[in-house]
């Protein structure tokens, strides 16, 4: 029988479990499957932990969100078109859930599977060898716990690890004399930490907007945001500002490009993350930039110098949880010899076409529909339930809409339509600024 390793247990491993779960109910007969977590629990980046630095058995912490953190795109724009929220929770809830629900949302549709019996945690894959003349995997793990490590030969492996984890640090002049603290934004955990104090914050995207926004909300004195590129341009409220780029620092202040200059008292390199597989050799590492269609992936996820090794959830991330699943459900097809790939060289030329496209997209808008039209791809050619992809486009337009009018309020809206059941999500019943209280529990007061 085909054995198949997954490496990771977040998102989009727990999709291709999924996937290959609705196969088996539906009579087929799938492979054997082993997953490794190096986590004590699934969820990925949404099984939060307080931890920075290293975990407990020494290895590098993976999670990289915050004790606050609502989504920060719709909830319409990331349902599981075999399992809504409605379905989940009963109810029609509000569009930006806190992680906790988010967390139970993705648990919901699996708890009661055979799915964790699959899952082997507190196990790190930490090399990935392809045994050419036996055309197998050779995956060795270690698992944290016992501290011993095993070697185990499977057919295929599929690379769920993510991409938000290994921090991108640029240094600037004069880091090293700096006075106060300087993170990146995989070790931001509690912005009560930063209350009552001026912050300085490189980056202007997700994690520079929300991690701003966080600060403020919970009583930073002020931010001052510097972007190397453009600014993001929100109505900000009178304590945060925009600059150009950073130049330099010493013990207390940042020069920037403008030829201004002002005391911080911490710094928040919101400068993105890398793709970052130490386990894998050179010749199966993907090595791409944070973009919607990756380097050297035939349709996104499988490897084109050997496709017996494929990827998910490597793109940057408009569409979340339901292109995990499209993606899952069509590498699930090419094992299960459902899904016939083609020669090498439209494998090859796949990714350098989808990236011409990409180049040529004019704004985020055209960002959202080509990675709708993507997850539509995929859709296509699996049997995962179709789903309304204008209906989830037009969910981000909005959001990004009310981004432009509030930064600050966009978390209040409701009048989101569910892009499978049609529902209509309600306001939150708090505003997103002066909701302190963000477990389950409060949320669901709606
Ligand atoms: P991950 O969630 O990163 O999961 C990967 C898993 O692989 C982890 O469990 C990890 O422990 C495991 N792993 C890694 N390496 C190994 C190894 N060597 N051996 C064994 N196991 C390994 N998306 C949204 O839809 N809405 C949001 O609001 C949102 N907010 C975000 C906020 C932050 C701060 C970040 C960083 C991301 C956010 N995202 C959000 C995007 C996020 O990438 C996805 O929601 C999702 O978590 C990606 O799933 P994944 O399974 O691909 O990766
Ligand atoms: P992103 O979206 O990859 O953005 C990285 C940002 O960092 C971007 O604004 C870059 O600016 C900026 N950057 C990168 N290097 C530098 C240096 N050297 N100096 C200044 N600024 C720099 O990462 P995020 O963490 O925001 O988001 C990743 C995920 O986390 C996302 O899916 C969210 O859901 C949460 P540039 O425009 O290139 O000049």
């Amino acid at each position: 029988m085909t054995k198949i390793c997954i490496i990771g247990a977040g998102p989009s491993g727990l999709a291709q479990l999924r996937a290959f779960e609705q196969a088996e109910n539906n009579g087929a007969e799938i492979p054997e499957i082993v997953c490794y977590e190096k986590q004590e629990n699934w969820g990925g980046l949404w099984n939060f932990s307080w931890r920075t630095g290293t975990d407990q058995a020494g290895d590098t912490v993976h999670n990289s969100m915050y004790r606050y953190l609502w989504s920060n795109g719709p909830k319409e724009g990331l349902e599981f078109a075999d399992y809504t929220f409605q379905e989940h929770f009963g109810k029609s809830i509000a569009s930006y859930p806190p992680r906790e629900v988010l967390f139970d949302y993705i648990q919901g549709r699996i708890k009661n599977t055979n799915v964790r019996e699959k899952i082997e945690f507190d196990t790190l894959v930490r090399d990935v060898k392809y045994i050419e003349d036996r055309k197998i995997f050779a995956v060795t793990t270690r698992n944290g716990k016992t501290d011993s490590e095993k070697t185990v030969e499977f057919d295929n492996v599929i690379v769920a690890s993510g991409h938000f984890s290994t921090p991108n640090v640029p240094y600037y002049e004069g880091f090293e004399i700096f006075n106060g603290r300087i993170l990146h934004a995989h070790d931001f955990r509690d912005a009560r930490e930063f209350s009552d104090m001026d912050l300085l914050v490189l980056g202007t995207s997700y994690s520079a907007e929300d991690i701003t926004s966080q600060c403020w909300k919970y009583g930073c004195r002020s931010v001052t945001v510097a972007h190397r590129t453009a600014p993001m341009g929100f109505g900000w409220p009178e304590n945060i500002k925009e600059v150009p780029a950073l130049v330099k620092v010493n013990e207390r202040t940042a020069f920037f490009k403008d030829g201004s200059s002002a005391e911080f008292d911490a710094i928040i390199l919101c400068t993105g993350y890398k793709h970052h597989f130490s386990f894998l050799p050179d010749d199966l590492r993907l090595k791409t930039a944070n973009r919607l269609a990756c380097n050297d992936l035939y349709k996104g996820v499988v490897w084109n110098n050997n496709p017996k090794l494929f990827y998910l959830g490597m793109q940057d991330q408009w569409y979340t949880f339901n292109m995990f699943d499209a993606q899952a459900w069509y590498v699930r097809d090419v094992l299960m010899g459902q899904i016939q790939l083609p020669d090498q060289k439209t494998m090859d030329r796949d990714p350098v076409i989808r990236q011409e496209n990409e180049d040529a997209l004019e704004d985020d808008y055209a960002c959202i529909r080509y990675q709708g039209a993507y997850v539509q791809e995929l859709i296509n050619e699996t049997d995962y339930e179709n789903f309304n992809i204008d209906a989830a486009n037009e969910a981000f337009f909005q959001w990004k809409k009310a981004k432009k009018k509030n930064i600050m309020t966009f978390r209040d809206q409701g009048g989101l339509i569910s892009p499978m059941d049609e529902s209509i999500s309600p306001p939150h019943h708090t505003e997103w600024k002066d909701e302190l209280d963000d477990t389950m529990a409060s949320y669901m007061k709606n």
